[in-house]
C-alpha cells in the first residue's frame, strides 16, 4: 500500500499500476507499506480484500497513549535530524529502541550539513560519535547541496525503508533529491518556531529505481514507543549488552541499584553516560517493570 488517505487506500500493483480502493472497516488499521490482496474494479478503482501478515511494524504512541502504526514491512529506519531545528539525541534513541524492538535496522542521517561552519560540524561529529562507536551508520548530508546522497543511496538500495524525524529536518527534500519527479511536498521553515510548516500529512511510499522503496512519514514532535519491560528497553541499547546479567541483582533495571554493572560501565566511560541517562528516561516513561 502506497498511502492511506483515510477514506481511500492507494495501492500499487507489481507492474506499478496504481489504484484507489475504498477503505473497509473490516480490514482494521492499514498503514503505508502494508501488503494487500486487491482487485481492480474499474479504471483506477478497486477494492482491498485483505491484508497480508506484517514482517515488521514501526508504531508510536499518540498523545492519548494509543498505538499508531507508522510503517509496515520495512527493513531499515532512517532516523533523520538536522542542526535546524536542532538535534535531540533522546528522540534519536527512542527511534532506535522502537525499531530494534520490531527487528528493523536503523541508520542515522544528519541533514542540512550546509548550515554549520566547519568548526560546528566537527563539534557535532564529536557529539554524535557514540552512535558510530556502538555500531550505527551515521551519514552527514545536505539535500540542498546534494552532498552525501551517494552514501544514502548505497544504504537504502534494494531495501524497504522509512524515513522519520522531526518536522522540518528535510525528509521530503531528501525524497525529492533521491527521486527527481517524486514531487514530495516540502515546507519552508516558519520564522517563529524554526520548524517546517506541516506539509507531509500522511506517509507515502516511493519506489526506488534499483528496487525497494522508501516511505516518507509526517514529522512528529515527540516520538514514543509502546510500553515495554525495562529489559526490552535495555536491549535497544546495544552497548549495554556486555554488562547485562552482571549486575548484583538479577532483575536490576540499571536505574541506580547498588552493584549495577551498567552504571559502573558508564562511570568509567565504557558506555556513554548520556545514553544511560536516555535509557533511564525511557524506563521512567515507557517501562512496565
Ligand atoms: N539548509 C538546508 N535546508 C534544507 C535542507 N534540506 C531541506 N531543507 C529545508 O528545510 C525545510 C523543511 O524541509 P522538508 O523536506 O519539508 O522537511 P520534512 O518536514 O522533514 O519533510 C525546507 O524549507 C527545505 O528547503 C538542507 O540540506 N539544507
Ligand atoms: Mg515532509
Ligand atoms: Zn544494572
Amino acid at each position: 500500500m502506497v498511502a492511506n488517505h483515510g477514506t481511500a487506500l492507494e495501492v500499487e500493483g507489481r507492474g506499478g499500476e496504481s489504484c484507489l480502493c475504498t477503505a473497509r472497516r473490516s480490514l482494521g488499521e492499514m498503514v503505508c507499506g502494508d501488503r494487500v490482496v486487491w482487485r481492480m474494479l474499474g479504471e483506477g478503482q478497486g477494492v482491498v480484500e485483505r491484508r497480508l501478515p506484517r514482517r515488521t511494524l514501526l508504531a508510536r504512541r499518540d498523545g492519548r497513549g494509543r498505538m499508531k502504526p507508522v510503517a509496515a514491512n520495512v527493513d531499515l529506519l532512517v532516523v533523520t535530524a538536522a542542526p535546524v531545528p536542532g538535534i535531540d539525541e533522546r528522540l534519536i534513541d527512542r527511534y532506535l529502541v522502537a525499531a530494534g524492538q520490531t527487528g528493523i535496522t536503523s541508520l542515522i542521517l544528519i541533514n542540512k550539513m550546509d548550515l554549520p561552519t566547519a568548526r560546528e560540524a566537527a563539534q557535532l561529529a564529536r557529539r554524535l560519535a557514540t552512535y558510530g562507536e556502538i555500531g550505527y551508520q551515521v551519514i552527514y548530508a545536505s539535500t540542498r547541496e546534494l552532498h552525501g546522497l551517494d552514501q544514502i543511496v548505497t544504504a537504502i538500495e534494494g531495501k524497504y525503508s522509512v524515513i522519520t524525524g522531526e518536522s522540518g529536518v528535510g525528509k521530503s527534500s531528501l525524497i525529492n533529491a533521491l527521486l527527481p519527479g517524486a514531487g514530495a511536498r516540502t515546507g519552508e521553515i516558519s520564522r517563529a518556531g524554526g520548524r517546517g510548516v506541516h506539509t507531509t500529512t500522511t506517509a507515502r511510499l516511493y519506489r526506488l529505481p534499483g528496487g525497494g522503496a522508501i516511505i516518507d512519514s509526517p514529522g512528529i514532535r515527540s516520538f514514543g514507543p509502546g510500553p515495554m519491560p525495562a529489559a526490552e528497553i535495555a536491549r535497544g541499547f546495544a552497548e549495554f549488552a556486555p554488562y547485562i546479567g552482571r549486575c548484583r541483582f538479577r532483575d536490576c533495571s540499571h536505574c541506580g541499584e547498588p552493584g549495577c554493572a551498567v552504571s559502573a560501565a558508564a562511570d568509567r566511560g565504557a558506555i556513554s553516560p548520556r545514553r544511560l541517562e536516555s535509557y533511564r528516561g525511557m524506563v521512567e516513561e515507557f517501562g512496565t517493570g
